[in-house]
């Protein structure tokens, strides 16, 4: 859906990253959706997707994890992770189980031009994780990343300068039982941003040196 229709509202903004969410309500819980765009220079929508994705990383951007655990791994590109996450008070402390799936992806509008990368989390079940004394979350989370290549000057090779990378993030969480909405949608308004500008920072940081991941 477009942010130009069905209700999307601007929450946050900062250079080039837009938050928008709708308001959502399932019997009586707060599970407002998120979508948010942004535009980093410098980077490859792949970059940007194998840090999100790879266990190793999750503390260096993940403000929000206390603990988190592999439980199984599928296949390179597929994990299913239990992540525990700080408490936020007054309400209970929240976990999430979620397999995870990196891939690129065909892009149809443009075939030759920019690739597509994705990072799709969805909550699951697992027998080695179960309910324990956290409430379980359920969410779906989606990265879209797109890289886009200035081409270089003549005999020039690209370089990271030439690299812009246009992500989409998409974010529904439905905090899985009583949480007060007022809390939720403070947590949820000053969590977001952060996280966006937090990662994609961490990324620029970490490639900088690095030869281009395409
Ligand atoms: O997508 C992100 N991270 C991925 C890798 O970890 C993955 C995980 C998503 C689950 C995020 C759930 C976080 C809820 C945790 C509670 C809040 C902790 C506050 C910490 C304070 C320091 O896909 C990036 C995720 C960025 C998350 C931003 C916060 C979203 C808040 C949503 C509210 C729902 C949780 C309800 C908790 C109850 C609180 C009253």
């Amino acid at each position: 859906m477009g942010v130009g229709e069905g209700g999307w509202q601007l929450f946050a903004e900062d250079g080039e990253m837009r938050m928008y969410r709708r308001e959502v309500e399932e019997g009586g819980i707060v599970c407002d959706p998120l979508k948010a765009v942004h535009t980093v220079k410098g980077v490859t929508g792949h970059e940007m997707c194998h840090y999100f994705f790879s266990p190793e990383y999750r503390f260096d951007w993940e403000a929000t994890v206390e603990n988190m655990k592999v439980v199984e791994e599928i296949s390179s590109n597929t994990l299913i992770f239990h992540q525990i996450h700080k408490r936020v008070w007054p309400a209970t402390q929240r976990d999430a189980l979620f397999w995870s799936h990196m891939r690129q992806v065909p892009n149809d509008e443009d075939k030759d031009a920019h690739d597509i990368w994705i990072v799709c989390n969805n909550s699951t079940e697992h027998e080695s994780a179960p309910v324990g004394k956290c409430v379980r979350l359920v969410m779906t989370v989606c990265l879209v990343c797109q890289t886009f290549v200035d081409p270089p000057t003549e005999n020039k090779e690209i370089s990271r300068e030439n690299l812009t990378c246009r992500i989409t993030y998409c974010s529904s969480i439905n905090p899985g039982g009583w949480a007060p909405a007022s809390v939720l949608r403070a947590v949820y308004k000053r969590e977001y941003p952060k996280f966006l500008k937090r990662f994609t920072q961490y990324v620029k940081d970490m490639t900088e040196k690095k030869p281009i991941m395409f």
